[in-house]
């Protein structure tokens, strides 16, 4: 099974996708989502220049001894470039193993501990009205789940919420520099625990309803924000803080009972160490594809295990529809699995990669086909150009008139 060839493509089919092609001597053909919102070409440009070389003649079969061999031989260990990279030749040699085994990747990894994932959409509105309406509308899809954002009045713009008509937000800014936007937490404080009330209010409390406050506050601001919503349950608070600092996480904890979620920018272990040993967070959200790869991934999952903290992957639509089906096959095996985070696919990104996973009740399933069960269809990634986009920010810049903190 030795790598004949590793090529790196870039696609903006709607949005901008990077993918690695893994192909070995005998033919079987793997891939990889390397997409890192807003630093596509920087990943691209690590594959192409520093791994694509190294793995040629290397025996496919040998993924644990490959991704040692990508981690400390680069010597410049951990980073999300470098740890995005590594994941999608991960992935795509777990696929070629499957397609080699016959076998659908989860079943590698031991086999399914659950007949399908449930998943999270997002409900947004300009208004707590459509915010209801967006909410009535997910749950005739399905969805048993949802993640809840709306404006805040007197906040030019709200985190989680579409900068245009559409009611369906996305993550990345194409073309020009990112904005700066202003932001007031005094505002959003307030203002919070009435999203929560208007939609408990309207459907009851048979949904999981969650909440991104995308790393905006300070942790005596999480803190009151946990506390003030208690009576609304949620299944997680977000991002409450930003967790360079893990041991801050401390603070929030000993205020709230609200259960909390963190770990989206993780890409690595050592990024959740302190958070997992001490409980001060109850999901880890690090994906498949930004934290190393099902080899990697899987090893917090274990760690997590043993503090009866369960993951909860990121899954917006700034993770390709291969990213996706990764980290839906390592979802049906953990054990300590929790949900995992599906926002959808416009079609035009579902032309270029053909997925093989269905929807029901809330719940997805990844297929049975051999390997990560997706295939990327070249001739039609090609029609799209790659265009320089920006990750939304999560530094606001102050208001000088507000009483506001920024991160
Ligand atoms: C989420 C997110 C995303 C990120 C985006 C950044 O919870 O889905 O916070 O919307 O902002 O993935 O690239
Ligand atoms: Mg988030």
């Amino acid at each position: 099974m030795k790598i004949e060839k590793a090529e790196v493509f870039v696609t903006c089919p709607d949005r901008n996708y990077v993918i690695l092609k893994i192909t070995t001597e005998s033919g079987l053909v793997g891939i990889g989502d390397a997409t890192l919102n807003g630093r596509e070409i920087a990943v691209s440009a690590y594959l192409e220049n520093h791994i694509c070389p190294q793995l040629i003649g290397k025996d496919a079969k040998n993924i644990e001894d490959i991704w040692q061999l990508l981690y400390r031989g680069a010597y410049w260990r951990r980073g999300p470039v470098t740890m995005t990279a590594i994941a999608a030749v991960d992935v795509a040699l777990w696929d070629i193993k499957g397609k080699a085994a016959n076998m659908p990747i989860f079943d590698l990894l031991g086999g399914s501990s659950r007949d399908g994932l449930l998943v999270y959409g997002h409900a947004t509105g300009k208004s707590i009205d459509q915010l209801i309406d967006e909410y009535h509308k997910h749950k005739e899809m399905g969805y048993r789940a949802l993640r809840v954002q709306a404006s805040i009045p007197g906040i030019e713009r709200s985190y989680g919420v579409s900068k245009d008509k559409s009611s369906t937000y996305e993550p990345a800014t194409k073309g020009a520099i990112p904005e700066e936007e202003n932001w007031s937490t005094e505002k959003y404080l307030s203002y919070a625990p009435k999203i929560f009330d208007a939609i408990r209010n309207k459907f009851g409390f048979d949904d999981h309803l969650l909440h991104d406050a995308h790393h905006r506050l300070t942790p005596l601001e999480a803190a009151q924000l946990g506390k003030s919503v208690e009576d609304f349950k949620l299944f997680w608070l977000e991002d409450p803080t930003p967790a360079e600092n893990q041991e801050s996480f401390r603070m929030i904890r000993q205020h709230t009972t609200t259960p909390i979620a963190v770990g989206e920018i993780f890409n690595s272990i050592w990024d959740c160490k302190t958070l997992i040993e001490e409980q001060l967070v109850d999901y880890i959200r690090a994906t498949v594809c930004h934290a190393g790869g099902i080899t990697h991934l899987r090893r917090i999952a274990d760690f997590a295990s043993l503090y009866q903290i369960k993951m909860g992957a990121h899954g917006p639509s700034d993770i390709s529809p291969a990213g996706m089906a990764a980290g839906l096959h390592l979802g049906m095996w953990i054990p300590n699995f929790g949900i995992q985070e599906f926002m959808g696919y416009s079609e035009k990104m579902l032309s270029v990669f053909n997925v093989n996973w269905t929807f029901e009740d809330g719940y997805l399933h990844p297929g049975f086909k051999p390997g990560l069960g997706v295939d990327f269809i070249e001739d039609e990634a090609a029609k799209y150009l790659i265009s320089r986009s920006f990750t939304n920010s999560s530094l606001n810049r102050r208001d000088s008139l507000e009483l506001v903190s920024w991160v």
